[in-house]
């Protein structure tokens, strides 16, 4: 166990590894860019929905709301996190990338399916646009919502991109175990792999929604798809992407942050096993975002209820493990008593506070999950706006809040520069919080009163909603404060990196080691190692949870379905004969 270890004198990342630096800059400016992007749109709509100001006409909604989605849920996320990746891998197994030009080739290939993409989308703001480029599809994408060829094909260029850089850490870590045979891996690059292999299996299923319908449908290859299908394929990897997210925050909660708190991470093998139980668990759940569709059997929805009960666990020995390693740390630093040591740790550090904010703020979106998950209590918030509610506190903050604070950590490592304003980053990343608060807060509230998710106008013409407490009004005015907020804080964001890349001071005595965990990797049990193992069973537990769902799926409404533009009437639908025989004397009963 060498290099997590490494002696603390080690210096910037940047000198260590220049090349692989040269690459995570990269894709850290791609994602910057994407989130600039993504927060000016998320300010235009949180004021337009709200009707504090309109920017746009209510018909460019869509295209700006899937605009929204893609570059900061898709591009912003994605390309943050190979960064992370490429330097957990590098930096914990003490060597380089095999072959740089394969580094920056997926890095092109994800480089240029965004753009592709986010053009096609944009493209719909224009009167008339070119060969008729449209992608008003949301970042949910899937049928009867159709975009235009070359948006599918910008997808499947990002994501064979970030297949090929998984390629990438996984080479990494072959080179490394031939010179260490025998070795346990260290614990950074074993948070990459497991990621990696869960996200191989969950981009199977958006893989073959996209390769065998949505892309041959708007090429006119095929004339119709079966929505359902189409819908249980994306949810079968619209949840797993949560964690694809989630799990480089984790891998910063893990790492990063009990050494910002002035400690050690408290247990090496639990956090080995909560990333076991991510592989396991995040795919065979994806139903639960089909609580209301008709289709697919309760039972079938049952299941995916447990399952997402029991992938509750990794979360909550995060949030133990962590806690307890920042406790650790505020103990070395002289806190005592069973709350004050909370005052010894370092607030005044941008890093450290934005990242245990969105800790904090996770604790809430945690809870809202957990009623997303009930069956029963999902049809009261269901496409209304509690559950943006949820995901700007789950991905809105715990990944893009850890990924914001972590970035002043980061960047002196890869540029040796200092960061322009550390206060200025504490201010940025206390004005998210505070943002959030009231953005979330509202959003959830006024989901409970009915107010409809992905909406221009959500007051409806002439309904007016019964608000329990407090007004409409006053919800839709914290909503547009806390937009604004946020809209604000990223732009704080933005200009100090800005700044410090082009006019930094050089960073001194910038160490990139990671002081090792109080209970070390040699307390984990070895299994625990045994990717092989563990990705047969979360192959074995996706087959169990889908193949039923997906083969009664296509069985009732056809591998390409009826099609959108010829509903035919349920009763001239090909259904399985029971069900045809109850159809029919529905029918004739209503006759
Ligand atoms: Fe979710 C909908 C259920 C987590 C994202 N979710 C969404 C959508 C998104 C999303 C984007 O079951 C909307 C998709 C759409 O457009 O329709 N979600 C869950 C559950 C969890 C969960 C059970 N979601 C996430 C994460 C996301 C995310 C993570 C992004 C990154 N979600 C649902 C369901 C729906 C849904 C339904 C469908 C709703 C519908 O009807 O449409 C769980 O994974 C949550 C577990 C979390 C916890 C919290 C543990 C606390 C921790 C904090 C530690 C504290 C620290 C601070 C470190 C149990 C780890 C210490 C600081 C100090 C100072 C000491
Ligand atoms: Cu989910």
């Amino acid at each position: 166990m060498s290099n997590v270890s490494a002696d603390a004198t080690a210096g910037a990342f940047v000198d260590q590894f220049p090349t692989e630096a040269r690459v995570i800059r990269a894709t850290f400016w791609s994602s910057f860019l994407a989130l600039s992007i993504g927060a000016l749109f998320g300010l235009i709509q949180v004021l337009h929905r709200t009707d504090v100001y309109r920017f746009i006409d209510s018909a460019d909604y869509y295209t700006i709301l899937t605009a929204h989605g893609v570059f900061l849920a898709i591009t912003f996320t994605i390309f943050f996190l190979t960064g992370i990746f490429t330097w957990a891998v590098t930096t914990s197994l003490d060597r380089g990338v095999v072959d740089p030009r394969f580094t920056w080739a997926w890095y092109a290939l994800m480089a240029t399916g965004t753009t592709l993409a986010g053009v096609t989308i944009l493209a719909g703001l224009l009167d008339d646009p070119p060969f008729g480029l449209s992608a008003d599809v949301l970042f949910t994408f899937y049928a009867p919502l159709e975009a235009h060829p070359l948006f599918y094909v910008g997808l499947v260029l990002f994501v064979v991109g970030s297949w090929l850089a998984g390629v990438d850490w996984f080479r990494t870590w072959w080179a490394w175990r031939g010179d260490n045979p025998g070795e346990r891996i260290p614990l950074p690059a074993f948070m990459v792999l497991t990621t990696t292999i869960m996200w191989y299996i969950a981009t199977a299923g958006v893989a073959v929604a996209i390769l065998a319908f949505l892309l041959p449908w708007s090429l006119g290859l095929i004339d119709s798809v079966n929505p359902l299908l189409t819908r249980t394929l994306f949810w079968y990897f619209g949840h797993p992407v949560v964690y694809f997210w989630l799990m480089p925050a984790y891998l910063l909660w893990y790492n990063l942050l009990p050494k910002l708190a002035g400690g050690r991470l408290f247990s090496d093998p639990l956090a080995r096993a909560v990333f076991v139980l991510f592989l396991l668990l995040s795919t065979p759940v994806g139903i639960h975002h089909q609580y209301l569709d008709p289709g697919i059997a309760e039972g079938f929805k049952f299941i995916a209820m447990t399952n997402t009960m029991f992938l509750l666990l990794p979360s909550l020995l995060t949030a133990f493990t962590v806690v307890a390693s920042i406790e650790h740390g505020a103990r070395q630093r002289g806190g005592e008593g069973y709350f004050r040591w909370l005052g010894a740790l370092p607030w005044r550090d941008p890093a450290f506070t934005g990242m245990a904010l969105a800790g904090l703020m996770f604790a809430a979106g945690g809870f809202s999950g957990m009623i997303n998950a009930g069956m029963n209590i999902n049809y009261l918030i269901h496409n209304s706006i509690w559950v943006p509610g949820h995901f700007h506190l789950t991905v809105g903050t715990a990944v893009a809040l850890t990924f914001m604070a972590a970035t002043y950590w980061f960047l002196p490592q890869l540029t040796g520069k200092r960061v322009w304003s550390r206060s200025m980053g504490l201010a940025q990343v206390l004005l998210w919080f505070v943002g959030m608060t009231f953005m979330s807060n509202a959003m959830h509230r006024a989901g409970l009163l009915g107010i409809p998710r992905r909406t221009a106008e959500p007051q409806y013409s002439g309904f007016e909603f019964e608000a329990g407490v407090g007004s409409v009004a006053e919800l839709d005015a914290q909503i547009a404060l806390g937009g604004t907020l946020l809209f604000v804080s990223a732009m704080l964001f933005l200009a100090n990196v800005i700044a410090t890349t082009f006019g930094g001071e050089t960073a001194h005595a910038v160490d990139n080691a990671l002081p090792p965990a109080l209970s070390g990797p040699d307390d984990s049990p070895a299994v625990l190692d045994n990717l092989r193992l563990w990705t047969a069973i979360a192959v074995v537990l996706v087959v169990f949870a889908y193949v039923f769902p997906l083969a009664s799926i296509v069985d009732s409404g056809g591998l390409f379905g009826p099609g959108i533009d010829g509903i035919k009437p349920l009763t001239s639908v090909a259904l399985p004969g029971g069900l045809e025989a109850a159809v029919e004397s529905v029918a004739e009963v209503i006759a």
